[in-house]
């Protein structure tokens, strides 16, 4: 028989705040259940409830709290009396008769019977809350920024996305640290008369130094590669997460950059040519994908990342159209990248997936968004004339010039064709002078290579 772990199962718990609509709060608690199950949980059912505010010691009322701690197994109690919730050695309770399920401490049960073991709340809670909701509920209680932070965690591949996660894990972490329950706290030694959750608090401040020092010097690396990209052509897909971006990556540079069907597949930005190559080449880079209530620490960690973006000449904004709170996520993308200050950058909006959108549909999102393009990532055709607006954009501010290549400077010849087309080349006394399409800036850079 296999022995894989049980899935563990969450309940989700939402506040519907006065102004937001019914189909907003089911939106967003529906994406928190793709966060979730992203996280590789089961959701086993959720609580929500209208309120005035997400204030209050527990989040939810009384008797939804209650209604709450029925589906997890708690007591329901948040007084200290209750039981803190203990991870290893947790009283399990059957949601019918509240009677322990299994006597802890006894050795692993072959098949314990469980309630599911996860609230995870779709708001940014305080710690104090978080502790509250644990009390009652029994089960462990995170938020959405914590569901998100445990996602980058596991999605991030390069030492830079690693690094920023790390970074921004330890900041949502340390406030939320709390008084290991293992007696004592006072202790011998190098910093004896701190307490265990001051040495805790020191060590992250420590550590939260070292990273940001690694961080900045892998940063100064990478700026200087973007620098040298400077006045190339570039264009950089951003947008909501799972809307498209890294599947029009890959039909647009034929790169092999991970698609999947789930929140934030891609941390890391990659930066790959267009293909078929054009004269000069427009490279094309891929990059993490927003969310509603993005934790602002994630925003400015991803910062870097998005530098990508931010130095592109054409930002093409990727939309799911097919999805029915499409409006808001376009918000949201615009909001993010006003943040990071790329709102000045040209862009285009891209509503994709429209294999998915009837045509009555389409046509209103065509009156919507008359300046848009309607495609799809799986249309070879649609791919095809995406790849020509992008090159008839970048044509459209390039200029033709001469450039003078002299004799004992043949090597820059390919510097020449890397950045600018080619149009002619004719030789005389002083050596190769050649016509050229391309940006004024890398023309510019070209006549200053040539002639230093
Ligand atoms: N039907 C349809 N599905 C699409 C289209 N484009 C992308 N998808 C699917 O949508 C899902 C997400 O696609 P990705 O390309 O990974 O999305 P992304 O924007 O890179 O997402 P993150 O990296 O998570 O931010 C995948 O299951 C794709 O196969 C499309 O035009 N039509
Ligand atoms: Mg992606």
């Amino acid at each position: 028989m296999e022995t894989k772990p049980p899935v563990p199962r969450a309940i989700l718990v939402g506040v519907q705040l006065p102004g937001v609509g019914d189909i907003t709060h089911a939106a967003s608690l529906n994406e928190l259940g793709r966060l979730v199950k992203t996280l590789g949980y089961e959701v086993a059912g959720s609580v929500s409830q209208k309120r005035d505010e997400i204030g209050g010691g527990t989040v939810l009322g009384k008797g939804r709290l209650e209604e709450l701690a029925a589906m997890t197994g708690g007591t329901g109690m948040v007084g200290t009396m209750a039981p803190a919730r203990n991870a290893k050695a947790r009283q399990r309770f059957d949601d019918a008769d509240g009677k322990p399920r299994s006597t802890p401490h006894r050795g692993p049960d072959p098949q314990p019977p469980r309630g599911p073991e996860f609230v995870i709340v779709d708001h940014e809670i305080s710690p104090s809350q978080a502790r509250n909701l644990e009390r009652a509920t029994g089960a462990q209680v995170l938020d959405r920024t914590g569901v998100i932070v445990e996602i980058f965690h596991r999605h991030a591949h390069s030492r830079e996305a690693k690094l920023q996660v790390e970074i921004a894990r330890l900041k949502y972490v340390s406030p939320r640290l709390r008084e290991s329950s293992g007696g004592g706290g006072r202790q011998q030694g190098p910093g004896a008369g701190e307490s265990d959750l001051e040495v805790d608090r020191r060590k992250v401040r420590d550590r939260l130094a070292e990273l940001k020092q690694q961080l900045e010097s892998i940063q100064r690396d990478s700026d200087e590669r973007r620098s040298a990209r400077r006045d190339q052509l570039r264009v950089a897909l951003v947008g909501y997460t799972n809307a498209g971006k890294s599947s029009l990556m890959r039909a647009l540079t034929g790169s092999e950059v991970l698609v999947e069907d789930k929140l934030f597949a891609t941390l890391d930005t990659t930066v790959r040519a267009l293909q078929p190559e054009t004269r000069p080449r427009v490279l094309i880079s891929d990059t993490v994908g927003f969310i509603k209530k993005l934790p602002h620490d994630l925003v400015a960690s991803f910062r870097s990342t998005l530098a990508e973006a931010l130095e592109a000449s054409l930002l093409l904004f990727v939309v799911d159209a097919s999805d029915p709170t499409y409006e808001s996520q376009l918000e949201v993308s615009r909001s993010v990248l006003k943040e990071i200050g790329a709102d000045a950058v040209p862009s285009r909006v891209l509503l994709n997936k429209i294999d998915r959108v009837s045509e009555a549909d389409r046509a209103e999102l065509r009156v919507r968004h008359p300046d848009a393009i309607l495609l799809s990532a799986t249309s070879a055709q649609d791919v095809a004339a995406l790849r020509e607006t992008i090159i008839a954009f970048f044509e459209a501010s390039m200029v033709e010039d001469e450039l003078v290549l002299p004799y004992a400077k043949q090597g820059l010849l390919s510097d020449v064709y890397e950045n600018a087309r080619v149009l002619s080349e004719d030789y005389d006394a002083t050596g190769c002078i050649i016509r050229v399409r391309g940006l004024p800036a890398a023309i510019t850079r070209l006549r200053r290579t040539l002639a230093g």
